[in-house]
């Protein structure tokens, strides 16, 4: 299927709704749901949902916020308590379950306040690669992924987005800060705010693409491999910014960024399980 074959899917698929909520986070894949439900359906019968949490940059949100706004939606900001859930707060291997089932039932609760038909999200085909617990959630929830449905993947939405004229979307992919923390340990709001300081830190620096991986006090940097050497240049100045958020000692990863790193000290069995 070529990229105009994928686009037309996703139309028809929008026309079987009257009314839309979509969940926005501003990275390109949800914007892309939200400029083809816009229109597909027009402003007014599309909304655009935008969650707030601990677990996410107030940068972050504030940027869908305003993006979504700038597309012309109503944006609905929502917060969720998710350290309120024990699997998540103590870091389980199913907390990303848990995460995108309060999420999803968040959803499902607004779509039935503004009676909408349905629920988008932006997940696509390489969301399937990884490791997800958080597709299952959706597929309870009866939440919709149309850029999965029309089988794209990131260079399909990176194509469109661009023949589309997108641009303002947040290029870097995150996701919860619960992925730069071992499992099985516990997340308090100290030690979150704490590596939020140290990330944002980082990014100000010019490493867009960051994620420090924390080991009780320890602060374990990952840039890619092409970064590292920038990186080790400004140590000094890194050491003592960290030391200062709080961190005892510092250190640089030389394997690099890889995303699910801490995902290595999981089995299949543990991974596949739904239940701690
Ligand atoms: O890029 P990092 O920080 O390593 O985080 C990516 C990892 O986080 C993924 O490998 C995955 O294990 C996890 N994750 C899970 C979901 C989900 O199941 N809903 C979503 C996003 C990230």
């Amino acid at each position: 299927m070529n990229i105009l074959d994928k686009q037309n899917q996703v139309i028809s698929m929008l026309k079987e709704s009257k009314k839309v909520l979509v969940a926005f986070s501003g990275g390109i894949d949800s914007t892309l749901v939200l400029k083809l439900a816009v229109d597909t359906l027009g402003t007014q019968n599309v909304k655009a949902v935008v969650a707030n949490s601990v677990l996410f940059t107030q940068v972050e949100f504030d940027q869908a916020v305003g993006l979504g706004k700038t597309m012309g939606v109503e944006v609905i900001q929502t917060e969720i308590d998710y350290l309120t859930n024990e699997s998540i707060k103590y870091n389980k291997p199913t907390s990303w379950y848990w995460m995108k089932k309060l999420f999803y039932q968040r959803l499902n609760e607004i779509a039935k306040e503004e009676q909408v038909d349905a629920v988008l999200d932006g997940m696509i085909m390489d969301d399937q690669q990884d490791f997800r617990p958080g597709l299952r959630a959706r597929d309870e929830e009866g939440a919709i992924s149309l850029l999965q449905a029309a089988d794209f993947y990131k260079s399909d939405v990176r194509n469109l987005a661009t023949q589309l004229g997108l641009k303002n979307w947040n290029k870097v992919a995150s996701c919860s800060v619960s992925s730069r923390f071992p499992y099985n340990t516990e997340l308090t709001v100290v030690a979150i705010e704490r590596l939020k300081q140290a990330e944002a830190f980082l990014r100000s620096l010019g490493f867009a693409t960051v994620r420090v991986r924390v080991q009780d006090l320890t602060a374990r940097i990952e840039v890619p491999l092409t970064q590292v050497n920038e990186l080790i240049q400004q140590a000094g100045q890194i050491n003592a910014q960290l030391k200062e958020y709080g961190y005892q000692f510092v250190t640089v990863d030389l394997q690099g960024f890889k995303s699910g790193r801490m995902n290595d000290q999981l089995s299949n069995e543990v991974k596949n399980a739904l239940v701690d």
